[in-house]
C-alpha cells in the first residue's frame, strides 16, 4: 500500500513525511524502516493487537504491517498544464494507491501561504481542480485512440470509448472521478490510465501547537466538506510530530502526555488510510515471527495468502484459522485447537480482520 503526500506547497508536506518516516516506533528495531529515497519512505502501521498474540506466542520478532509514502511537491494551479514542476509531479501521484492531502489550518505569518491567506477548502478546490485537469486530458488523449480502434470493430475498444466518454462527462460537471461510483467491469477499462481523481482521499488538516484537537473552524470546515465527498479526515501538528519523533520512546510518553495526546498522531493516519483504502490486516503468528499483513476488506484465503507469497495462493489447500479472541481466551494455538476451536477454511473464505492463520500450500 503506498499513499502520496500532496498539498500545495508550503503547507507542511515535508514535515509531516519527515515526522512520519523518522518517528522510531517500538516494535520498528526489527524492521528497516527507513527513507528509501529521499522522498520515499516506509513506516510501521501501529497495531496493538500484535502485542497481544506476542504476549500468548513466544517470538524472535514482531513485524507490523507497513505503508509507504511519497512525499510529493507542492502543486501549484497550473500544475495540469506544466506550472511548477506540473506534469512530473502529477506523474508521481499516478503511481500511488491513496492520496494523502495536507491542508494548512495553523495560523503562522513566519510560513508564507501561496494564496496569501489560510482557507482550507480553497487549498483542496485548487488541487482538486488541477487533478481534474490532469485526468481530463489524460482521458482525451485515450479517447482519441480509442476511437480509431473501435472503427474497426473492436469491442473492447468501444466499451473504452463509452466508458471514457462517462468520465469526462462527470469531470466536465467539476467532479472527481470517485463519486462517479464505477463498477469493477468498468474500472478495468481505465483502470491502465492511473486517473487522479479516481484515488481515495485522506485529508490531513494541519493544525497549530495550540489546536492538537483540531477544534478550530477550519479543521471543521474540512470536516464538512468530507463527510460530504466520502472521504476521511485526520488533524495532525505536524510540527509538533516532528519533534516527537526525534525523541526516544521514553521521552515520546512524557511529552505526548504533556501536550494531552494519547498516541503520535500516525497511529489514527494510519487506521484513517486504512478505513480509506478499505483495507484490514491479518496475522501470522509462529515462533520465528509474529506479523501483520495488509489485505484488501472482502479478500479470499488464497488471496491473503498471496499477499505472503505467490506461490501461497498458486498452491493454496487449506487456511487453519483463530481468532484473537480464542487466543486471549486460551492462551496457546495448542489449547485452541484442543477446544476445536481452529478452524479450517477453503478456497472461498473471505478473510476477516484480525484473523490469526496458518496456510496449507502444495507447489
Ligand atoms: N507553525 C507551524 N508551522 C508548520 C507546521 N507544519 C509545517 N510548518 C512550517 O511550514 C513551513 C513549510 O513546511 P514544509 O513541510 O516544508 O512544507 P511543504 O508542504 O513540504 O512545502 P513544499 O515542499 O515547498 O511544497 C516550514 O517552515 C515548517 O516549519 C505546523 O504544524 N505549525
Ligand atoms: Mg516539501
Amino acid at each position: 500500500m503506498e499513499a502520496g503526500i500532496v498539498g500545495l506547497p508550503n503547507v507542511g508536506k515535508s514535515t509531516l513525511f519527515n515526522a512520519l518516516t523518522s518517528s522510531q516506533g517500538a516494535e520498528s528495531a526489527n524492521y528497516p524502516f527507513c527513507t528509501i529515497e529521499p522522498n520515499e519512505g516506509i513506516v510501521p502501521v501501529p497495531d496493538p493487537r500484535l502485542d497481544v498474540i506476542s504476549s500468548h506466542i513466544t517470538t524472535q520478532k514482531v513485524i507490523p504491517a507497513i505503508l509507504k509514502l511519497v512525499d510529493i511537491a507542492g502543486i501549484v494551479k497550473g500544475a495540469s498544464e506544466g506550472e511548477g514542476l506540473g506534469n512530473k509531479f502529477l506523474s508521481h501521484i499516478r503511481e500511488v494507491d491513496a492520496i494523502m492531502q495536507v491542508v494548512r489550518c495553523f495560523e503562522d505569518d513566519d510560513v508564507i501561504h501561496v494564496s496569501g491567506k489560510i482557507d482550507p477548502l480553497d487549498d483542496i478546490e485548487i488541487i482538486e481542480a488541477e487533478l481534474m485537469l490532469a485526468d481530463i486530458q489524460t482521458l482525451e488523449n485515450s479517447l482519441n485512440k480509442a476511437e480509431r480502434t473501435a472503427r474497426s470493430g473492436d469491442q473492447d475498444a468501444k466499451a473504452t470509448v463509452e466508458i471514457v466518454t462517462k468520465c469526462l462527462e462527470h469531470l466536465g460537471k467539476d467532479k472527481p472521478l470517485r463519486s462517479l461510483g464505477l463498477n469493477d467491469a468498468e474500472l478495468k477499462y481505465v483502470h491502465s490510465y492511473g486517473l487522479l481523481t479516481l484515488k481515495p482521499v485522506l485529508y490531513v488538516a494541519n493544525v497549530s501547537e495550540d489546536d492538537l484537537n483540531g477544534e478550530n473552524e477550519l479543521v471543521q470546515r474540512v470536516r464538512d466538506y468530507a463527510s460530504e465527498a466520502n472521504a476521511g479526515v485526520v488533524h495532525v501538528c505536524a510540527r509538533l510530530e516532528a519533534e516527537i519523533a526525534e525523541l526516544d520512546e521514553e521521552d515520546r510518553e512524557e511529552m505526548l502526555e504533556s501536550v494531552g495526546l494519547t498516541e503520535p498522531s500516525l497511529a489514527a493516519l494510519a487506521r484513517e488510510a486504512y478505513v480509506t483504502l478499505g483495507l484490514q490486516s491479518y496475522f501470522t503468528a509462529g515462533e520465528k515471527e509474529v506479523r501483520a499483513w495488509t489485505v484488501p476488506i472482502g479478500a479470499t484465503a488464497p488471496q491473503a495468502a498471496g499477499v505472503i507469497h505467490t506461490d501461497f495462493e498458486r498452491g493454496f489447500i487449506r487456511a487453519e484459522v483463530f481468532s484473537l479472541a480464542d487466543l486471549q481466551e486460551l492462551g496457546s494455538e495448542k489449547e485452541i485447537r484442543n477446544a476445536g476451536r481452529l478452524r479450517l477454511e477453503g478456497k472461498g473464505y473471505e478473510m476477516r480482520d484480525g484473523d490469526i492463520c496458518h496456510f496449507l500450500f502444495n507447489v
